[in-house]
């Protein structure tokens, strides 16, 4: 089905060069335009038993409807729930994108270069522009681009087209697997499915509890460069103890595509750092170096102070030693925040701890599926809000660059997660799905290191690591992720047992899922304080380090009531709660405390894959799909609200600790000077 790499490689003769590593948002500047390619494009999928007609009839280098039949589809958006074709809905294999767009005249010049920019394609994408093979990348959730300069028709229409591949294998991430049904009389002739034999049962298609949506999910664009171009951004900082001053650390890297092989000395990068009214606060040049910031404003999590999310713009201008003065041809402006995060007993943030409050999420919305939408995401943002959430974990791929983007303005603490899911068995830990999640890795943490309230990475979610290979597996690719970001700490989500997991070892928080009262003692709520307690305990105590509750809940139908109360009903949910919120405030206070977090699961009701387990999707949801609240929203509601009231609170009275203590030294020199 994912037909090989290699027979494709050779029918597509031309040579291709993809980026997908340290590739900055495209932004608009003085030296940058962007154009957005998103709306009505042109699909079909390729129905034929092999799905590789679209390869061997060569549809890249016609009209797409020249090859058959095609039809609307939005980009970006997953194809699945946008017809009344079942068949659409769960498509498995090549499904082919076209869409036509005019390069401007004004673009083809001696110093511009035009750049082709896919925000996400899920899973394996091809890119053909004007039938000449420009990109082909694996993996969903992650950008990636090229210089298309050469191949655009200037002052003239051009015709991109994309395929898709949704297949998964014991090799990609998330992995699944094709079974096929040859031989077996009571199927139909060729029948295949993406499925993966029981008993590992949240559905019998793959490992992972979510729809397998596809399609390009997130905005297409093309963007100008001047040929001197920044190529790559890498920022940090450092907070002294009293917070009295920061230094920015950062690096440049600058590509001049007419003049290959340059030295980077002769260029001029200058770095100006901007505060949120464009004052400038300091500047600098050189390729890398540092900043220093006097009386910073450090950026802060929602709860953690009066100003939270605050933002710095690092304006990059790059251009050429010029004979007399620079020539400044490229600018980049960056929003960065000045904070730091560390881990002790506890998870830190600016030398202070940090309780995580927080919710499982996904990117998951009616009718457009995994398609980003500014609705969807500002309004999921408002609920945040309401909720008094301070965190989210991209659970569990990587979100689109405008969510992160988000995050960082509005003091959202993020745990950014690989689409390492589903790891359940022995052949999923193997060089070849290594190799990849290193690859991604890189692509993920280079994408987002910028991000301020990016506080740790995740490599996987719940992988069997109780299987020996499982061990060696984590610690590389936790290493790797390190080694990019040595600014943040890493984990994986676990669930394996306190006393089989062999990979936790080499985390730096530890975070772990567990539904007490739901997959563990389903109905029985009664012992949730006693299990859950003992169970948190016993992972701080093996492994001396800060613990997460990652995932906990339970599935509440809306407008299911019952009292008492029963599985799947609101009031079910909202007893489970009460009993893991007694359970969380006995261990989250204290010198040495066992919990530095806890996110409920989930957020909103998604799509999962269709299984007995699963009545319309999983319903976890504290809202519906729709981002209506059911009951437990409003008991979630009283608990964060009232936890970040508190912090603000405490921080208070540490200021007027502070403010004492401050005056009391004020009065003592005074008096000594009398
Ligand atoms: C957890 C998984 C999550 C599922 C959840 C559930 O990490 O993806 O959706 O269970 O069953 O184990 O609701």
């Amino acid at each position: 089905l994912l037909i090989k790499r290699k027979l494709i490689i050779a029918l597509c003769a031309e040579q291709i060069q993809t980026i997908t590593n340290g590739i900055l948002y495209p932004m608009e500047s003085e030296s940058r335009q962007v154009k957005d390619l998103s709306g009505r494009w042109r699909f079909r999928t390729d129905n034929s038993s092999g799905r590789d007609t679209g390869f061997q009839e060569r549809w890249w280098e016609r009209r797409l409807a020249e090859t058959g039949h095609v039809i609307d589809m939005p980009v970006p958006a997953s194809y699945n729930d946008i017809t009344q074709d079942k068949s659409i809905r769960d498509f498995v294999g090549w499904a082919w994108y076209e869409t036509t767009f005019f390069a401007p005249n004004a673009w083809n010049n001696e110093v511009t270069n035009v750049w082709l920019r896919v925000g996400s394609a899920h899973y394996y994408a091809m890119v053909w522009l004007n039938g000449e093979q420009v990109m082909e990348h694996e993996g969903g959730h992650l950008p990636f681009e090229c210089d298309v300069t050469m191949s655009l028709n200037f002052g003239a229409t051009n015709r991109l087209t994309i395929a898709v591949n949704n297949t998964l294998t014991p090799n990609t991430l998330p992995p699944g697997e094709i079974n096929h049904y040859n031989g077996k009389d009571d199927y139909p002739a060729g029948y295949f499915t993406q499925f993966k034999q029981p008993p590992y049962a949240f559905n019998q298609e793959y490992e992972f509890d979510f729809f397998n949506y596809a399609g390009i999910h997130r905005p297409v664009k093309l963007y100008t460069t001047p040929r001197l171009r920044i190529g790559e951004i890498v920022t940090s900082s450092d907070v002294t103890a009293d917070h009295a001053s920061a230094t920015v650390h950062y690096q440049v890297t600058v590509t001049d595509s007419s003049r290959v092989g340059q030295e980077m000395a002769s260029y001029n990068i200058t770095v100006v750092l901007e505060d949120s009214t464009g004052a400038i606060v300091n500047k600098t040049s050189g390729g890398s170096g540092s900043i220093t910031v006097t009386q910073p404003m450090l950026w802060w999590p929602v709860g953690m102070h009066d100003q939270v999310g605050y933002l710095y713009t690092m304006v990059v201008y790059a251009g050429r030693l010029g004979l007399s003065a620079p020539i400044t041809t490229d600018v980049y402006r960056l929003k960065i925040g000045i904070r730091t995060v560390t881990v002790d007993q506890t998870l830190k943030i600016n030398g202070r701890p940090f309780y995580v409050i927080g919710v499982g999420k996904h990117e998951d919305w009616d009718v457009r599926g995994k398609g980003f939408d500014w609705s969807m995401v500002v309004k999921d943002f408002n609920l945040l809000d309401w909720l008094g959430a301070n965190a989210f974990r991209t659970s569990h791929y990587p979100y689109a660059e405008e969510i992160m983007q988000m995050c960082d303005e509005r003091g959202i603490v993020v745990i950014d997660e690989c689409p390492a899911v589903g790891m359940r068995s022995a052949n999923n830990f193997v060089n070849k799905t290594l190799s990849h999640h290193l690859n991604v890795i890189g692509e993920l943490v280079t994408r987002d290191r910028n991000h301020p309230s990016v506080i740790m990475w995740s490599v996987a979610n719940e992988p069997s690591s109780q299987l020996p290979p499982a061990a060696q597996y984590f610690k590389t690719v936790l290493d790797r992720a390190r080694e990019l970001d040595p600014t943040r700490p890493a984990t994986f989500v676990c669930n394996a047992g306190y006393d089989s997991d062999l990979a936790t070892p080499y985390v730096d928080v530890v975070c772990v899922n567990k539904y007490e009262g739901w997959y563990d003692d389903p109905g029985h709520v009664e012992v949730i304080q006693k299990r859950l307690s003992y169970f948190l305990t016993q992972w701080h105590e093996k492994r001396s380090k800060p613990v997460i509750h990652m995932e906990w809940g339970a599935g509440a139908i809306a407008g299911f009531h019952s009292d008492p109360s029963l599985m799947y009903t609101e009031e079910y949910l909202c007893d489970v709660m009460r009993e893991h919120f007694a359970t969380f405030d006995s261990l989250r206070t204290g010198s040495n405390p066992v919990l530095a977090g806890e996110m409920i699961w989930n957020f909103a009701d998604f799509a999962t894959a269709q299984a007995t387990t699963r009545a319309y999707g999983n319903r976890k949801g504290i809202f519906t799909r729709q981002r209506q609240p059911k009951s437990p929203a409003f008991v979630i509601r009283d608990r964060y609200r009232a936890l970040r009231n508190q912090s603000v609170a405490e921080r208070q009275t540490e200021l007027d600790l502070i403010g004492k203590h401050w005056w009391r030294e004020v009065r003592e020199n005074w008096d000594r000077s009398l």
